[in-house]
């Protein structure tokens, strides 16, 4: 994927050493796009292995309207986990537990996770429930009835809940467009940790785009990823720089079960990955 390593080479050649929230600093540009057109095959990278089962049971769990980590914790999905441990750190039950001991806690105890493993009104809730508003619904009702329509639009972004989230959405405002029976997709993502969040999030939003088009019975066009603050955390350059040495190569195919009509009707086995061939993982500590 020629467009992931263009936006690496990019940030490491003009980004400014900006410090963050984290305290882990970065480099970083303001304002970057790129474009994926799904007839291409599906923009998962290859200059390292992506863990598309995350993807997609995080997709889901979005869709679903749910916001409490104990799905991905049950589907052994992990890349959620520090938020609600840096709360459970701040509460009073808190007895030196590790994450590990917390995530236990969240997969064995109901009433525990219910308690502890909720991450309040973040994209789950805003696409489903924007104050009343079925977001996800209401766009596919768009699509079908006025698809010339340039109002098509999520946001993840509710200013008035902001500090009930464990962390504000940073993938935050979508945008549908249909020309020639391709719908295509355009995300404002405020925010991007290039290393380990922008991978997810191409695949993620390609692949929302893919059911989308498919129960609107449209082909899937171009996802189109803008993105704001794009960083690469000083603690990834490495990372970053042996996949810059790394050919890509071809994409994967993307399958879903056309019998799927309906966008809540989704399951995990409707998603069929082929020849994916990366070249190996990489590892890399995520900044809290
Ligand atoms: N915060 C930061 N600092 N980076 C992010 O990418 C990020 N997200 C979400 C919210 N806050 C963020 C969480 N998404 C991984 C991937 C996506 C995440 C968080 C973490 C991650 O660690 N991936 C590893 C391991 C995957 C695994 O095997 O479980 C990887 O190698 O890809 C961006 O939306």
């Amino acid at each position: 994927m020629k467009q992931y390593l263009d936006l690496c080479q990019h940030v490491l050649d003009f980004g400014v050493d900006k410090s963050d929230r984290t305290g882990t600093g970065t480099r970083s540009v303001f304002g970057y796009q790129m474009r994926f057109n799904l007839a291409n095959g599906f923009p998962l990278l290859t200059t390292k292995r992506v863990y598309l089962k995350a993807i997609i049971h995080e997709l889901l769990w979005f869709i679903n309207g749910d916001t409490n980590i104990k799905y991905l914790v049950d589907n052994d999905v992990k890349i959620w986990n520090e938020w609600p441990y840096e709360l459970f750190k701040k509460s009073v039950d808190y007895q030196n537990e590790s994450l590990d001991e917390f995530v236990n806690k969240i997969k064995e105890d109901v009433d525990f996770a219910k308690k502890y493993g909720e991450l309040g009104p973040v994209y789950g809730k805003q696409w489903r429930d924007f104050f009343g508003v079925d977001q996800i619904k209401q766009v596919i009702k768009q699509i079908k009835e006025t698809p010339d329509s340039r109002r098509i639009i999520i946001s993840a972004w509710n200013p008035s809940q902001l500090d009930q989230m464990a962390l504000p959405p940073c993938h935050a405002f979508m945008q549908f467009y249909v020309v020639n029976n391709k719908l295509s997709l355009q995300l404002y993502q405020r925010s991007g940790d290039i290393f380990l969040g922008i991978p997810f999030n191409i695949a993620s939003y390609s692949l929302l785009l893919m059911m989308i088009a498919q129960v609107c019975d449209l082909e899937a066009g171009e996802f189109i990823h803008t993105i704001g603050d794009a960083h690469i955390y000083h603690n990834h350059f490495e990372q970053i720089h042996t996949q810059l040495k790394r050919e890509p190569r071809s994409l994967p195919k993307m399958q879903l079960n056309k019998s799927v009509k309906s966008i809540f009707d989704f399951k995990f086995d409707d998603f069929v990955l082929t020849d994916y061939n990366p070249h190996k993982a990489i590892k890399g500590v995520v900044a809290v």
